[in-house]
């Protein structure tokens, strides 16, 4: 049984997709982050950064939220990375591209957005990084011309990874519906069984 450390609505909600995805028996373990549970010494032990999700399944203990993905698909659900080398090659790029290129200036502004107290936000910081994002999602509407899915016909991982990253710019007040692709995409996305569950668990 495979267990995944880290509540939904966090990174760990898209390792709870993939896991809905692949169809692997797992538990979902709860991390009590507002007591400091994922700076305990156990849980250290899991995760050395102190954060979450953290998946163990049998001997294999994992940190970051999408290699875990990698692992889940090429153990439980190989055709989830792509059917040739180019496809999972492309699941790897976008994977990377979401996390290196787009994730970074969209969590700066969420954060400053959401979390920071009024008083200290850094209208400087927003402005910064929101000016970053049409370029950015222009780059995977434009990738998507034509297509159903990044790789193609068939959903991947690079899909699903990518999809839980460009999902948080609405939350910064994006209209995603102005990148026609892209919201074609998400809504075929949303379609999935695995993602509609994926959805309910963060409720
Ligand atoms: N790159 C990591 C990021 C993990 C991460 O930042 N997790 C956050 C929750 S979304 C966390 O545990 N934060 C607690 C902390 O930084 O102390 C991944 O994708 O797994």
């Amino acid at each position: 049984m495979i267990t995944l450390y880290g509540n939904a609505r966090t990174s760990a909600g898209r390792c709870l997709w993939a896991l809905e995805e692949v169809g692997a028996a797992y538990e979902n373990k709860q991390v009590d982050m507002k007591n400091k549970e994922h700076k305990s010494p156990e849980f250290l032990k899991l995760n050395p950064n102190g954060k979450i999700p953290v998946m163990v399944d049998g001997d294999t203990t994992l940190f970051e939220s999408m290699a875990i993905n990698f692992y889940l698909a090429d153990k439980y659900k190989p055709e989830l990375l792509g059917s040739n080398h180019g496809e999972r090659a492309l699941s790897s790029q976008w994977s990377f591209w979401a996390s290196s290129e787009l994730q970074p200036p969209i969590i700066e502004v969420f954060i400053q957005k959401v979390f920071m107290p009024a008083d200290k936000k850094d209208q400087n910081v927003i402005d910064t990084n929101m000016e970053k994002l049409p370029t950015l999602l222009k780059v995977l509407d434009d990738s998507l011309n034509g297509k159903t899915y990044l790789n193609g016909s068939a959903f991947s991982l690079a899909d699903l990874n990518t999809y839980t990253v460009v999902s948080i710019a609405p939350h910064l007040g994006i209209d995603l519906t102005t990148y026609k692709n892209v919201d074609l995409w998400m809504k075929a996305i949303s379609d999935r069984p695995a993602y509609q569950k994926y959805s309910l668990l963060r409720k």
